[in-house]
């Protein structure tokens, strides 16, 4: 090879191998746009407490739920797909009505241990400081035994605060759902993942006011390695984390 050659091959594969990057993280870039928005449905009238009045307002409901990974769904084609072994919630995306009841079910498939905070233990900001664990009215969970917590919050100077908070206890049963052990009784595919057939419900509800965007996150340190166990998932939108847009 001449020495102008040899330049040019080097110079050709510096600007293919850079084109080859561009693309690459022109593709990871797009592929993780906000999720298909998930839209709490009416399903009739309530009496709540709203400045201190009695008020009929909208009553509507939406249910997510928490996994071990982020094989559930449609991975590959959501913005999950980076990181297929991260615990996740189903969706990051939710959109409440205005002036409304919101009641919200978590169903939970994943484990969990020790919250480092016992505070998150606490049911906070719903009606009535409950939240029902598979139909059971609670105010608290044992902070030895969460899964992750729901933990709903104002951003600052959008003109209104909202705090829930919500304790999602550990599913034992994940344990027992090991795809290299299969155990039918316990376990059931969904989508590329492999989880207890039982989720733990969770379901509490609280009021939206008026329009506006909300951020919510789990403070169970689940995130794997690193922070005190609030990487990976936990650092990275999405995965442990979300919106809820009141519109
Ligand atoms: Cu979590």
């Amino acid at each position: 090879m001449t020495r102008t050659r040899a330049v040019l091959a080097s110079l050709v594969s510096i600007v293919v191998g850079g084109a080859v990057i561009a693309v690459a993280g022109f593709v990871l870039a797009t592929a993780s746009g906000p999720q298909e928005a998930l839209v709490a449905q009416k399903v009739g009238t309530s009496t709540v407490v709203v400045d201190g009045t009695m008020t009929t307002v909208d009553h509507e409901k939406l249910t997510i739920s928490a996994y071990p990974d982020a094989l559930f769904g449609d991975v590959l084609g959501g913005e999950k797909g980076a990181h297929p072994d991260w615990v996740a919630y189903s969706n990051n995306n939710l959109v409440v009505h205005r002036n409304s009841l919101v009641t919200i079910t978590v169903q939970q498939y994943d484990g969990g241990e020790v919250l480092n905070n016992s505070y998150f233990g606490n049911v906070v900001g719903t009606i009535d400081g409950t939240a029902k664990v598979d139909g059971r009215t609670i105010t608290q969970w044992s902070p030895e035994h969460v899964g992750h917590t729901f933990t709903l919050r104002g951003i600052p100077g959008s003109g209104r605060d909202i705090f829930v908070s919500v304790p999602i206890p550990a599913n034992d049963e994940v344990d027992l759902c090991d795809p290299a052990e299969p155990n039918s009784e316990i376990c059931a595919p969904q989508g590329a993942g492999y989880y207890p057939k039982k989720a733990v419900e969770v379901t509490f509800s609280f009021y939206v006011g008026g329009p506006g965007v909300y951020q919510w996150n789990c403070e169970y340190p689940c995130g794997g390695t690193r922070i005190g166990q609030f990487g990976n998932a936990m650092s990275t939108w999405g995965y442990m984390s979300g919106t809820l847009t009141v519109k």
